[in-house]
This record gives structure tokens, sequence and C-alpha cells, in this order.
């Protein structure tokens, strides 16, 4: 079965922070458990280069539009390989395939009379790259995102119908039961949207003539084609539109479209009525996320209050960020983070609770058993039980975007790992044979849980479970069994280790930081 997951494509005129790297991190997350689950995924990111505001900075740095794009993909393009992102292509929309698969599809709308012309005057945020209607503005008539005053603009442009698609899109977001059910999370903001939806809808302009940075549009040369309208056009360019059908087929429709509630709006009322118009099918569900704010205050470079991946990643190091970034606060609503809570997540989850499990493990393993797997009849209680939370409350949550609640049952797994070892006491059975038996048996059931719940983070930390894995003696290729285990949940009759596997010398994980 195939998987198809997006990110936004981010602007490419603002240098990759935490904010893209949630969602993209989130996104990867979930593609790599798909794949875990034996799903065939594609994963989509990249950056939306055209419009008036990519042009703006370029000016700015004296640099041309598409040197500045080139610059700046190329910096998220290392961020992602920093942060361990493992999408199956990243897009630029000023690449020859993009523009090919706009012009085909506005050329379509067109066609089917879904585009006309008209003259139109409203209020544009630059910041968002759209027109505000006087009643979306704040109370000192700014944009609700970048409290900056929208100018006015005046021009002739071309209009897509969106007022046309109210009721075909009121009926497919609100109608679990419809065939072509568009899911929205959180129900919040699909309740938002329906209540929006519900006032009616106005046409959009689809293309500007005072935009030069920009795709030309096909039946008028002298105007371009609305950056939105170019930008959401990529979820189709990426999986093949216009250029390889088979490719399209198969990966289209996309599973999940990611990405905070700013865009939302675009993404479950101006796609799926441009898809719609072109005869394509939907979306099978959106999913939008809060906003971050750090210490309490918008995140902005010039009050001096963002935390760059690499700051992150130093201090944590690569798969301790991944895992915190998106464990830090909930799936959903806005969140307000700060150095010290993220430190104190590490501290309590990684540093304590499952670094510690791992080293004591293999302290005993190596204090009674040469560092080996000891040679015992295999007790899987313990294994079982951790399987049993597992199986009962990560893929639900995995499912419902709830990443911080899966994670939350890991380490509820590990709690009882760390308990059953203080009940065995197992340092004090080193006396008699019957003693060193049990010895044997406590440390290889330790080790059967601590593969299943490294099996389950490997998501979240690739690198470092894959470590762990090796580290406790596991069989074979991490990834391999995963999916071989995920399979079915059994757990193998012989576990996944065999006696006298070598385990390492433990190296210290997670290295309390104060
Ligand atoms: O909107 N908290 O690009 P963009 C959480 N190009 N997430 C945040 C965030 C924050 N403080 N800041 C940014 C665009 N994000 C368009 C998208 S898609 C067809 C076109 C994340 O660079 C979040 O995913 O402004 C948000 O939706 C996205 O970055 C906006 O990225």
């Amino acid at each position: 079965m195939k998987f198809y997951i997006t990110t936004p494509i981010y602007y490419a005129n603002d240098i990759p922070h935490i904010g893209h790297s949630y969602t993209t991190i989130t996104s990867d997350i979930v593609a790599r458990w798909k794949r875990l689950n034996n799903f065939d995924v594609f994963f989509l990111t990249g950056t939306d280069e055209h419009g008036a505001k990519i042009a703006a900075t370029a000016k700015e740095k004296g640099k041309t539009p598409l040197d500045l794009c080139d610059e700046m993909s190329a910096r998220f393009k290392e961020v992602w390989k920093l942060l361990d992102i493992s999408y199956t292509e990243f897009i630029r929309t000023t690449e020859q395939s993009h523009l090919a698969s706009v012009r085909k599809i506005i050329e379509i709308l067109f066609e089917k009379g879904f585009i006309f012309k008209k003259k139109y005057e409203g209020l544009y945020c630059l910041e968002c790259e759209r027109f505000y209607s006087v009643k979306d503005l704040d109370e000192n008539g700014c944009c609700p995102f970048h409290r900056t005053r929208p100018t006015n603009q005046s021009e002739e442009n071309y209009f897509f119908k969106l007022s046309s698609f109210q009721n075909a899109l009121l009926e497919r977001i609100a109608n679990p039961d419809h065939k072509e059910y568009v899911e929205i999370q959180p129900e919040e903001r699909k309740n938002e949207i329906i209540g929006k939806l519900k006032l009616g809808l106005e046409d959009i302009s689809f293309s500007r003539s005072a935009v030069e940075w920009g795709i030309p549009l096909p039946f008028d040369k002298k105007q371009t084609v609305y950056v939105w309208a170019d930008a959401l056009i990529n979820y189709i360019t990426g999986t093949g539109y216009a250029a390889d059908e088979e490719k399209f087929q198969k990966y289209w429709p996309a599973d999940i479209h990611l990405m905070a509630k700013d865009i939302l709006w675009f993404h479950s009322v101006i796609w799926p009525a441009v898809l719609m118009a072109a005869g394509l099918p939907l979306p099978k569900k959106i999913c939008s996320h809060g906003f971050f704010t750090l210490n309490g205050r918008k995140m902005s470079k010039s009050a001096g209050n963002v935390i760059s991946p690499k700051e992150l990643v130093d201090k944590y190091g690569v798969d301790a960020a991944r895992y915190l970034l998106v464990t830090i606060m909930p799936f959903g609503p806005d969140g307000d983070i700060s150095w010290q809570e993220l430190t104190l997540k590490y501290n309590a989850d990684l540093a304590n609770n499952l670094g510690n499990l791992i080293s004591r493990t293999i302290k005993m393993a190596e204090k009674y058993f040469n560092f080996q797997v000891p040679q015992s009849v295999l007790n899987l209680e313990l294994a079982e039980k951790v399987a049993a939370i597992l199986k009962e409350n990560f893929a639900v949550n995995m499912d419902n975007m709830q990443l911080h609640k899966a994670v939350e049952a890991v380490q509820n797994a590990i709690t009882l790992i760390n308990k059953q070892i203080e009940v065995d006491s197992p340092w004090k059975l080193v006396k008699t044979d019957v003693e060193k038996r049990k010895l044997a048996s406590c440390i290889c059931s330790y080790l059967q849980a601590i593969y299943i719940i490294t099996m389950y983070l490997l998501p979240f930390m690739p690198a470092l479970c894959a470590k762990i894995w090796r580290m406790t003696g596991g069989n074979g290729d991490i990834n391999e069994t995963a999916k071989k285990y995920f399979a079915d949940l059994i757990i193998p009759e012989n576990g996944f280790s065999t006696p006298q596997a070598k385990l390492n010398v433990p190296e210290i994980l997670f290295p309390r930081i104060l």
C-alpha cells in the first residue's frame, strides 16, 4: 500500500528555524513509522520560490531571485540532512517540471471556465502573500498573523471561481460518509473552517500583473500565476503530474498534508476547490498544528528569541533534538517552549528513564556474563507486557497525530521495565546456581523488552535506536526486524537476540545536561 505525506514548501526568503523543523520532523516520523509498517511511502518537502516576497528579499540582498532561492533551498536541504529527514523528493517551484505542471492545470481551469478576468481592489499582506477583507484583520486593521498593515492594491487579474465550490466543499469536509471525504484535524479547526465556509466564499485572484517573479499565465503572458496557486500545485508536481502518469496514479491523492494553522485555509478550501475544478481526486487528510512561541514570545530574529535547529542539535544531539521537539507540546494547540523545559524533558525521559535502563542492563551483562546475552530459558513475560502496552497505545496515537501520547506510552513501558529491575534486584542473585540462573533469565527478559521499545522509538530517533540495537545485541538490522515485528506483533519464539550475542561497551547515550 502507498502512503503520501507532504510538508508545506517553505518560503525561500527565510532561514529554516524550529517552526519549520517541527513540521518536517513530525512528517518524517510519520513517514518512517509508515515505512516500518510496510507502506510504500512518498514523502515530499521543498521550497516555495516565486512571488513578490521572494523578489523583494532578493532585491534587498542585491541578488537575483533565483540566486537567493538556490542559496536558501540549499540551506533547507542542509538542515534536513542535519535532522536526518528521510524525504523522498525535495521540490523547488522554479523547476521546469513544476512550471509544466502549473501551466497544465491552470490551462484546464481556464478551458473549463473556472478562471475569468476582473478588476480588483483589496488589502494585501506581503508576508502572507494574500488579500484580506477588512473583517479578517485584527482590531488595529493589521494582518492577524504578522501584525503588519496590509497595503491597498488594485489590479486587473484573472480570478478563480472559488465561490462555485462552497457546497461541494462543505459536503466533503463536514460529512465523513462522503466518498471524497477530506478529513481535517484537529476537530476544532475543522469546525472553524466549516463555520467560515458557511458564511460564503468569494472568488479569488489567481494572477498578478505587477509581479514579474512568477510563472507566466499560459493564456496571458503579461500576468504571472498567484504564488499560492503556484505553491499548492507542488503537491501534484512532486508525484509526477504532467510528467510521469504512472507515478501520479500510484501516489496521488495525498494521504496527509501537514502544516501549521496559519495556512490551513489554503489547504482545506482553496486547494480542494482547484482539484475539484480540474477533476482530480482530493487529499484524504489535512492536519494542522499550533504555533510555537519561545519563552512566551513570538519567535523573531529581531527580538533575538529564535532557537536554530543547529543549536538544538549541538545541545542535545540529533536524535534527542528530534524527540524533544515533537514531544514537547501536543500536536494541535499552540505551545510555548523554553530551553529549561526542553532540558527537563531530556533529563527525565532520555537521560534518566531510557538511558539509565540501557546502561544498567548492559552493565549487568558486562559484570556477570562478560558482555554477552546470557544463555537462559527465555522468559518473555515482561516483553509481552511491554508489547501489550504499546499495541494498545502507540499506533492509534500515531494515526491521530498524537505523537507525544505515542511516546508517553513508550516512556510508561520503560518505567515498567525499570520498576521490574528494582523488584527483581538482579544484583543480589549471585550466590547459588539457582540464583545465577534467575539472574541470566532476568537480564534476558530486560533485553527482550528493550528491543521492543527500541523498535517503537526508531521513527523518532533512527540513528540512536539502531545504535542501542547493536549495543544490546539485537539480531540483524533493526529496520528489517521491526518491519517483520510490526506486521503481526508476534514476538519470535526465541526473542530478538541469540544467546551469547555480543553486547557493546555502553556508551553514554544521553549525558545529563544541567
Ligand atoms: O506559508 N510554529 O511558507 P512558510 C510552528 N510557502 N510552525 C511554524 C512556525 C511556528 N512558529 N513558523 C513556521 C508558507 N512554521 C508557504 C507554504 S505550501 C503549499 C506553501 C511552519 O515558510 C508551519 O508548518 O511561511 C507553517 O505552516 C509553515 O512553517 C509556514 O512556512
